[in-house]
């Protein structure tokens, strides 16, 4: 095992919530003096910082949500003045308006600090040369992984997402050893480097994938196409960016920096606070930035925490995959579908007759929903044998009835014909708007 910081990765449990306690009550405290939202929130409970007392003390404090950051766009939920905000990122909110986040020069540290301890636990080091295609701009992706590889002293290709031939002409010629992107991103080019024949010229060894659900099969796939091995890391703007966890080389769960962040499971109905082991929403307290601190802030994102012990000796706690978000759920005709319930259907139906790549179609004629799912056929199944094709879609129809409950529509669709995607892959296409 690897370490960049073996002091605080694998610190005794008891002297890492000493630190959590005494980096709370800072927090809270500036947050108290700086942002009015949550000193708001503090007053409608009666609450001031002289009742938190240690980390123990989470659960009094009020939650934060996305919605916040809407309502003071752009800077009004920051706690340090503008001229010592050095960076702000941004990304896409529920409902279009962008939601905005800030770094002092601290903050960047940290950050990078966290995405290099995150490198270094993957077996990344300082003789790497990594290519990063995560989209550099405001989303925090592509600076998030430049920094902390810089950090750890590795060779940066700075080359962003797109621009797909390139890329992988970059990547043979300028020998790249580490691959960051998207999940769905690495799968494209996985396909390229097959349909280029380019895969003995490859000299990647690891995968850094993440900002996007996706499954153990595409995980697999990846690391054949690609000839590496493929890393699952969590992060979101609103708390840091990459760098809020990982896995580590045992592969059983992400790592949650706790040095750096709080990390609770809620009911998100009754907002009771679950324990390890329990199924619900995400919850991070932010315990040193500076710029933006979050309090108690709700991902939406549906999780397990693993507090046993991780055979690597960290003694961060374990988060497993987001299986899927409280606000991406869809409900059609009365029950509540996850993308993720589908990928795992597929996944098992297919075996190598059809790709990763589908896509979910929701749309409402006289007042009932329909539910299409186009799922794109492998290059060896795709033929001119309808029979085949048919009893594939009717296998699969009947399998997502069986998880879903209710009946989907399955096409099957000519290979290559599912637009890839650069970014974040985009499964779902809601044509309700307005029709509801
Ligand atoms: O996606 C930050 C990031 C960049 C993470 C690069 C990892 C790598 P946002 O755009 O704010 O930030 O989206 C955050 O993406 O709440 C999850 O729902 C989802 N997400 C992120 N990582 C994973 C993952 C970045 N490994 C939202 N597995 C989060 C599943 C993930 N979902």
């Amino acid at each position: 095992m690897s370490f960049l910081n073996e002091t605080m990765e694998c610190m005794p449990r008891e002297e890492l919530k000493k630190l959590q306690s005494e980096r709370l009550l800072d927090t809270v405290r500036r947050s108290y003096e700086n942002v009015e939202c949550f000193r708001n929130r503090m007053k409608e409970l009666g609450l001031t910082p002289d009742d938190i007392h240690g980390i123990e003390d989470l659960p009094k404090l009020p939650f934060s949500y996305k919605k916040d950051l809407r309502d003071y766009y752009p800077y009004g939920l920051f706690a340090v003045p503008m001229k010592d905000v050095v960076r702000v990122h941004a990304s896409s909110g529920t409902t279009g308006k962008r939601i905005v986040v800030g770094y002092t020069q601290k903050d960047i540290d940290m950050w990078d600090e966290c995405v290099a301890r995150m490198l270094a636990a993957l077996g990344v080091t300082s003789g790497d040369i990594v290519q990063v295609a995560f989209g550099y701009g405001l989303f925090t992706g592509g600076f998030g992984l430049h920094g902390g590889a810089a950090k750890l002293g590795a060779t940066v290709i700075p080359i962003s997402s797109g621009n797909t031939a390139n890329q992988i002409q970059t990547m043979v010629d300028f020998g790249a050893t580490v691959l960051c992107c998207t999940p769905s991103y690495a799968m494209y080019m996985g396909e390229e480097v097959e349909r280029l024949g380019v895969k003995d010229q490859l000299k990647l060894r690891i995968g850094v994938f993440g900002a996007e659900p996706w499954s153990e099969n595409m995980r697999a796939q990846i690391e054949e196409k690609l000839g590496l091995k493929a890393y699952d890391i969590y992060g979101l703007s609103e708390v840091l960016g990459p760098g809020v966890s990982c896995e580590c080389m045992e592969q059983a769960g992400m790592h949650v920096w706790e040095d750096h962040f709080a990390v609770e499971i809620i009911d998100p109905e009754t907002e009771e606070v679950l324990p390890a082991g329990t199924p619900g929403e995400l919850v991070f307290t932010s315990l040193t930035k500076e710029a933006f601190p979050v309090i108690r802030y709700r991902t939406r994102d549906i999780c397990v925490l693993n507090a046993e012990p991780c055979k690597c000796g960290r003694t961060h706690i374990r988060m497993a995959k987001p299986d899927g978000r409280t606000d991406d759920m869809l409900i059609i005709r009365g029950v509540n579908v996850f993308p993720s319930q589908i990928e795992e259907v597929l996944l098992k139906v297919s075996g190598d007759r059809i790709t990763p790549n589908y896509q979910i179609v929701v749309d409402r004629v006289n007042n009932v929903d329909t539910f299409d799912i186009n799922v794109e056929m492998s290059e060896v199944f795709f033929s001119d044998n309808i029979k085949e094709m048919e009893k594939l879609e009717k296998n699969i129809t009947e399998q997502l009835r069986a998880m879903l409950g209710i009946s989907a529509k399955v096409h099957l669709v000519n290979p290559k014909s599912i637009v890839r995607s650069e970014g974040k892959a985009k499964r779902v296409i809601d044509n309700r708007k307005g029709k509801i």
